[in-house]
């Protein structure tokens, strides 16, 4: 070996010693990662699109000159899958090479040709009919991809990947037990060889957590609790002694966001548990309603800023957040933004948790027995929703934070939002956030509760009164000031439903609960188009393209909470599309009143049953008229069941394990409520 040859190998040596050290570790899957880290173009392969959240598409051959053109390329139905009054169809179809992948809320997976409709393969989840731990809706708001995997995780707890080509498991790793109140909902986050996942339960006295499985293997490499265990950072926020913070709830209901430079994770918190009895839990009581940092690599704490301390409302952080850079006072900052359910934007500083533009402790009134917080955070800006609810005969109304015990109190926003699980998109070009609410104010109350493993646990109850109006708001709101550039008010409740996505074409797309699909010029907020699906259009939308050609995509299968026309069918949107419109579904009801399926083939009606004090089980019910129905008090509170408006039937007030049987003799829509606690409802149905 001449002399020359052997300094070239330690040259190649040296040369790979180099790149070593300048790579710390070889990317699993560097396309993947390459496309999480900018916004979405031609695919869209994260739920929030890319790693930011920011539902921003780059591509414009469909802006706001030629959006009028626009029909449906194809409508694909999904054989059934997640159709029926328990489901809700809330996730993002995700887009890879010409191929499109959709969960439904069974948890089925199928993969279409993008540009076709037509289905190439089937996941059925084949997930237990009979968990009793779903809180809202059985539902699941999208899929990751990476490494060649499709990644979900199920209302049984499970996390699951598939090979992307053939639908087959590749591994199943449970990270919970829904018979111990956990399920999963959100979408899961795929980064860097990692994936990340929430967990929900907030209703069911668990213990919150995001946990990041190894995504070749589905091993769990970390988990971090959103309480603290004894002597742990935040425990000082819980009563001492006490393991009040084992089933305090603070839950993740919505996909994590991630910056790769700072190497940190982001997610956002759901309510304290119990969710309306704050008596025995008296302190901030972290993590809950909170928005967090962690480094994404280990798990390790880095911040929080929490929106509700002491949460007595259900006040959840559900909506996923969102990072976007910004100019602020002429320096460059790095923000991060959530929208909460108390209707206000909150825009922080990401690398430390601190409020971006503003946000001030203010005192709040106090209710002693319920332990409340002395002052809450107020962002400077402006909300998106009324903070103050409508007086109503019968009821005590008040404004945010307004506190209760046992008498009920009427407060809007209530635990519904504000903004829900709907995430906001942002737009760079116009530095808004596009922003869905509710109106509808819920009737709060705190009732003792005791805990039982996988059982309901709540504390009370913010049902609203039959005849509460409901409706919407869709609002942009400035990054830069936190303050309405435009607002529409909607004729439905979005902020659980109507989610959007906004374009570089200048287009925000955004569905309505009674099956419009909208495109509002993104600056302006004046809609451009309006297109009748036919089904409730309650998920975010997403956009693609396909051989040269651009697609905005929904799936529309209604949604639970919303009550919204249930369906399957998934309907792609281009300029050369051909398919007009379909007939309008029945439209979700815009005054509260009962809600859910409709049970048939039923006897007995059980007053506070499911380990709910103030509920009648089933809600809804229809049976042929000349039959009885059996009013029994399984709950701990005497209860009855007494015709509303029409009608002159009374159970009158049962106590605890009495019951009175009622017939129906004529055919009709019947209401009633429980006169002792009228923010209780059922229907009767008699044909
Ligand atoms: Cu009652």
């Amino acid at each position: 070996m001449g002399w020359d040859h052997r300094r070239s190998l330690a040259a190649s040596a040296m040369l790979v010693l180099l790149l070593l050290a300048f790579v710390p570790a070889w990317a699993a899957d560097p396309e993947i990662d390459r496309l999480l880290r900018s916004s979405p173009g031609k695919d869209w392969v994260t739920n929030g699109g890319d790693l930011t959240n920011q539902r921003y598409s780059t591509l414009k051959q469909i802006d706001t000159t030629n959006v009028k053109q626009l029909k449906g390329a194809w409508m694909t139905r999904l054989k059934g899958s997640g159709v029926g009054g328990k489901y809700s169809l809330e996730a993002s179809p995700l887009v890879k090479d010409g191929i499109m992948y959709v969960i439904t809320g069974n948890d089925d997976v199928f993969a279409l040709n993008a540009k076709t409709g037509e289905i190439l393969w089937e996941y059925w989840s084949g997930i237990d009919q009979k968990i009793s731990t779903v809180c809202c809706g059985w539902v699941n708001r999208g899929l990751a991809m990476g490494e060649g995997l499709l990644f979900f995780g199920q209302l049984d707890a499970q996390v699951v990947a598939l090979d992307m080509k053939t639908g087959k498991v590749k591994w199943k790793m449970p990270i919970e037990r829904w018979e111990n109140g956990y399920t999963i909902t959100s979408a899961p986050l795929y980064y860097d060889g990692l994936v990340y996942s929430g967990i929900s339960g907030g209703e069911f006295g668990v213990r919150g957590r995001l946990t990041a499985l190894d995504a070749k293997t589905g091993e769990i490499r970390w988990r971090w609790y959103t309480l603290p265990g004894p002597g742990e950072f935040g425990s000082d926020t819980w009563p001492p002694g006490t393991d009040h913070s084992m089933r305090g709830g603070a839950t993740i209901w919505n996909t994590p966001a991630l910056d790769p430079q700072l190497g940190l994770v982001y997610f956002a918190t759901g309510n304290c548990g119990p969710d309306y009895d704050g008596s025995m839990r008296e302190g901030d009581n972290l993590f809950c309603a909170s928005m967090v940092a962690l480094k994404a690599k280990t798990g390790e704490y880095v911040w929080h800023f929490q929106q509700v301390h002491h949460d007595i409302w259900d006040y959840d952080a559900a909506s996923p957040v969102v990072l976007f850079d910004t100019v602020i006072d002429g320096k460059p900052r790095k923000g991060i933004a959530e929208a909460g359910r108390t209707g206000w934007v909150y825009i922080l500083d990401r690398t430390n948790g601190k409020p971006l533009i503003g946000i001030e402790e203010r005192p709040v009134p106090q209710e002693p027995r319920q332990k409340t917080a002395k002052t809450q955070p107020y962002p400077k800006g402006d909300a998106t929703v009324p903070q103050c609810a409508e007086p109503m005969q019968g009821f005590k109304a008040g404004c945010i934070f307004e506190p209760f015990w046992e008498t009920p109190v009427m407060v809007q926003p209530s635990g519904l939002g504000g903004t829900n699980w709907s995430p906001i998109p942002y737009s760079p070009d116009t530095g808004y956030f596009y922003v869905p609410g509710t109106v509808r104010a819920g009737s709060f109350a705190r009732f003792g509760d005791t805990f039982k493993l996988g059982q309901r646990y709540v504390g009370g109850t913010q049902a609203a009164p039959i005849g509460t109006q409901m409706s919407g708001t869709f609002t942009a709101i400035d990054s830069r000031t936190n303050t309405i550039v435009w607002q529409h008010k909607t004729p439905y409740r979005l902020g659980g439903g109507g989610g959007s996505t906004v374009t570089a074409g200048g287009l925000v797309f955004r569905g309505e609960p009674d099956g419009n699909f909208l495109g509002l010029d993104a600056k302006t907020g004046q809609e451009l188009w309006r297109f009748q699906t036919g089904f409730g259009a309650d998920a975010p939308p997403v956009v693609y393209e396909v051989d040269g050609e651009q697609f905005v995509v929904i799936a529309t299968g209604g949604n639970q909470l919303q009550g919204s026309a249930y369906g399957d069918a998934v309907w792609a949107f281009s300029l050369k599309g051909q398919l007009g419109p379909l007939w309008p579904p029945p439209p979700p009801p815009t005054v509260a009143g009962p809600l859910g399926p409709i049970a048939t083939g039923v006897d007995t009606i059980r007053m506070g049953g499911n380990n709910v004090e103030y509920s009648f089980v089933p809600g809804r019910v229809r049976i042929k008229a000349g039959s009885a129905l059996n009013f029994t008090n399984v709950g701990d509170l005497p209860h009855g069941a007494t015709a509303w408006q029409q009608g002159d039937w009374d159970t009158g007030v049962l106590p605890k394990g009495q019951a009175k049987s009622i017939t129906f003799t004529k055919p009709g829509v019947y209401y009633y409520i429980c006169t002792p606690h009228p923010w209780m409802y059922g229907q009767v149905i008699v044909e």
